[in-house]
């Protein structure tokens, strides 16, 4: 490593720890009076393949708000911790035979000293990691304050079934079909799961996107993901039965051009309705589609497949008969899992009419308004469709065949993974006695319940997790009743853990509750969260959706856990694309740090470009980065440990203007662009005021101590440990994280006087240099008398004399 930093880097970093220098300071506590400001990162999941260069980038930015923020004087709680339950884990210990803890275990400590070596200012007295059951006790208990309010349940469900993985995933987990984790088939499977209720908050969820500070992108991925869809619920019965199917529409006023219903082949009342002579065909079909993914099933492109059921419902308003059918693209999991097929107005029920030879019946004309009705008085013709849908709906609620409703693409959130390295659910199944076949959860005198050891990780491959070999484990007694029980074999999905960290940073020594209000309501919320935008729709709508139950039961004080988001982009390799080990582009940050210092590595990574952007990797162009900070430091040393005796005080007034200027312009500069995260264009502009320092000392044979002074307080938030040495060798005591941010003076940002732009007829002719306190008054005569200028008057008197202040002057004649 250049020589400097290898120095200097160790030293701070420990002074750092041993001083606490970034501890925060609890409510009550002295520090605890100034405004407290909570910056929060993504915590990261401590993978074997330890810290990645992204990972600095995201953790330099929020790192260099909070170093910031404490100069400007507020109780700044930067914390972090580990995010350590998870498939990865599991995955190597089947592969290798080693505990997931101890592996866990080691890599959270390769990335602790990765992060300490990057100089970052976390309060590691807040450290916490999921897997400490001192952490996932809270978890287990936060889990039954769901339960108590009737969130947390088992049902049959759909779920998404990964036999390669031998467990079933979150809708976020697949993508396409596959799991997002090794790219496995996943495929659709009634089971008996826990869910929680999150669609009990979608309307709030949706709602109280509106005032959150985020990036639009991420809302509307929530808004798409809930999706709200405002319709009707439409009631048709059998033919021959007393059986009702429910449809879900968005398009009530088509209910006249229903030519057929479907029913999603997983639809619960589907054998009420198949006949006698169709169900062998029937039952092929649905095995079948069990096979296909959400994806497949809906494609457009694909061509739409289905059986007739055998049976008929009657449609409730024409009393005609309406053929029943199971078809794949209605999907069981969405509205009510049946719909009425409209085929001349819905493109996907028109592709299937036209497979099945069904008819094709229009009722709203070219015109978009709707033609007579067959049935007559439900609308009037040349109507509105929104019109034609309230007047439907209403004609049907008369009849109770129908009312207005609101359906969610959201579902529930499936919140069991049979898998071993999760928190445990903690609840027992009771076996024997009064209350066989119920469930009771673990009292909070017993929390945490612990992960067992076991020998062996592989999922049974009966859908059921390793646990469940664990039989000293799973069968236990109720010692409320003595009554015989088994345990939850069920882990938590890894999203349980990481949906409440944030609250517990606020109060993380808490033995008592999960954090005390009085913490939460000094710190809450997060002020800046700043993470990847993947997590968009899982963690960010898991943990806004705990938030609101929180706060329902008076656990929070605020409706919404992160008021301001920002995703930082990705560090693509030098070639430009995605780092990859394939690939062989992917960047070391050890390497990085070994060579040419963490303070480097910082500037450099803000200085790739705006942080949301995703920007390749450029190692020539961290040598510059590289030069600017040690030709910063040669100017102050010369090398030595001690300050340059060219260090001298020179006031400002004695200084030529254009430097004064820039001082204060950079000073302005450097403080808007941290404030609007403009990282990028703060390092050039403290590039540039280097360079001037450089060149003054060059020519003047000195540098002014106020210059060094205020560029070392510019540079501590980006550049930490050698600020803090500059700062020491400038004779200043404390450190530099609490030194008061410099300020600057507006008026003294700008020069006294500018260039004016003349223009004639619109055009521009002339520009002048002139005092920025010039009148019109003044200006005109020294306009209108310079030869550049009459040349386009001729001398004639002008129609029009504008002067834009500070800008240009408009001459029209
Ligand atoms: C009749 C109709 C006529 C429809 C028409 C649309 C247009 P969004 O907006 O996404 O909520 N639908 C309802 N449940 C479904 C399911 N489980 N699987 C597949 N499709 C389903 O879409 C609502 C529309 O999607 C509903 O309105 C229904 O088709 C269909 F000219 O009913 B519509």
């Amino acid at each position: 490593m250049k020589e400097f930093l290898k120095r200097i880097e160790p030293k701070w970093q420990k002074y750092w720890e041993d001083k606490k220098v970034f501890r925060a300071a609890n409510p009550g506590e002295p520090g605890s009076e100034k405004p407290k400001y909570y910056c929060l990162d993504m915590f990261p999941y401590p993978s074997g393949e330890g810290l990645h260069i992204g990972h600095p980038l995201g953790y330099t930015a929020t790192d260099i708000v909070s170093r910031y923020k404490r100069m400007r004087g507020f109780n700044v709680l930067h914390p972090m911790g580990w995010d350590a339950f998870g498939l990865p884990a599991e995955q190597h210990a089947i592969q290798k035979g080693i505990h997931p803890e101890i592996t866990t275990k080691k890599n959270i400590q390769t990335f602790k000293r990765q992060l300490s070596q990057l100089g970052f200012s976390y309060d590691w007295s807040r450290e916490i990691s999921t897997i400490d059951p001192k952490y996932y006790k809270w978890t287990q208990w936060l889990f039954k304050r769901l339960y108590e309010k009737g969130l947390a349940y088992q049902a049959e469900v759909a779920v998404n079934w990964c036999p390669a993985l031998g467990t079933v995933l979150a809708n976020d987990e697949v993508i396409d079909g596959k799991s997002e984790r090794g790219g496995h088939p996943v495929e659709r499977r009634p089971m008996r799961q826990w869910v929680l209720k999150i669609t009990a908050y979608a309307d709030r969820l949706l709602k109280d996107l509106d005032g959150l500070d985020w990036p639009e992108s991420t809302k509307d991925h929530q808004r798409n993901w809930i999706g709200k869809s405002e319709g009707a619920k439409i009631k048709f019965k059998a033919e021959n039965s007393n059986e009702v199917i429910e449809v879900f529409t968005t398009r009530a006023d088509t209910i006249l051009g229903v030519t057929f219903i479907v029913l999603a082949p997983e639809h619960p009342q589907l054998s009420k309705w198949v006949s006698h002579e169709q169900k062998s065909k029937v039952d092929i079909y649905v095995n079948e589609a069990a096979r296909k993914s959400d994806l497949q099933r809906t494609d457009l492109a694909k061509k739409k497949t289905g059986i007739f059921s055998g049976s008929y419902a009657i449609h409730p308003l024409s009393k005609e008969r309406i053929p029943v059918w199971v078809a794949d693209y209605v999907l069981a999991n969405y509205g009510t899992g049946s719909i009425m097929g409209v085929p001349a107005h819905d493109e996907r029920d028109k592709e299937f009419a036209e497979t099945m030879q069904l008819p094709i019946v229009p009722v709203i004309g070219d015109d978009e308004k709707m033609l007579a009705p067959p049935v007559p008085g439900v609308y009037s013709s040349g109507a509105g469709f929104k019109e034609a849908a309230k007047a439907v709906v209403t004609a049907l609620e008369k009849n109770n065949a129908g009312i207005a409703a609101t359906t969610y693409k959201m579902r529930d959130w499936l919140f069991a993974r049979q898998r071993y390295w999760g928190e445990p659910i903690p609840l027992i199944h009771i076996l024997d006695g009064k209350d066989a076949g119920k469930v009771r959860l673990l009292e909070d005198t017993e929390l945490p319940l612990l992960l067992p050891q076991v020998e062996r990780y592989e999922p049974l491959g009966t859908g059921e997790s390793p646990l469940a070999a664990v039989r000293e484990w799973v069968d236990t007694v109720d010692p409320l009743t003595k009554a015989k029980a088994k345990r939850e074999t069920n882990t938590m999905p890894g999203s349980a853990g990481s949906s409440w960290y944030y609250l517990r940073y606020m109060d993380p020594h808490n033995d008592k509750e999960p954090w005390s209000l009085a913490a939460q309501k000094y710190w809450g919320p997060v002020d800046f969260y700043l993470g990847g935008a993947e997590h968009a729709v899982g963690h960010l709508l898991y943990s806004r959706f705990w938030h609101k139950v929180f706060f329902d039961l008076g656990l929070v004080s605020t409706s919404e856990p992160f008021q301001k988001l920002v995703h930082q982009g990705m560090i693509q390799g030098e070639d430009g694309e995605k780092m990859s080990k394939s690939r062989g582009n992917v960047v070391n940050p050890d390497t990085i740090i070994g060579e040419y210092g963490a303070d480097t590595l910082r500037l450099f990574e803000m200085f790739l470009g705006p942080l949301e952007k995703s920007k390749p990797w450029n190692t020539s162009s961290i040598e510059g980065v590289y030069r600017f900070l040690t030709r910063f430091w040669r100017v102050v040393t010369e090398e030595k440990d001690s300050l340059s005796p060219l260090v001298k005080d020179i006031p400002e007034s004695s200084w030529p203007e254009p430097l004064q200027i820039l001082f204060h312009k950079s000073i302005q500069s450097v403080t808007e662009d941290i404030e609007h995260l403009r990282f990028n264009t703060a390092v050039s502009t403290l590039m540039i005021l280097g360079n001037e320092i450089f060149s003054y000392q060059q020519k003047e044979g000195a540098v002014p101590r106020l210059l060094v002074d205020v560029m070392t307080r510019l540079l501590a938030p980006f550049a930490p440990h050698t600020a803090e040495e500059l700062w020491s060798l400038l004779g200043y005591k404390e450190s530099i994280a609490y030194a008061a941010w410099p300020s600057f003076n507006v008026a003294r940002t700008k020069a006294d006087d500018f260039e004016l732009a003349i223009q004639v007829n619109g055009k521009l002719r002339d520009s002048l240099r002139v005092s920025r306190s010039i009148t019109e008054a003044e200006l005109r005569p020294m306009v209108l008398e310079r030869e550049g200028v009459k040349k386009w008057t001729e001398g004639k008197e002008p129609k029009k004399f504008i002067y834009v202040k500070e800008k240009l002057v408009s001459v029209v004649v």
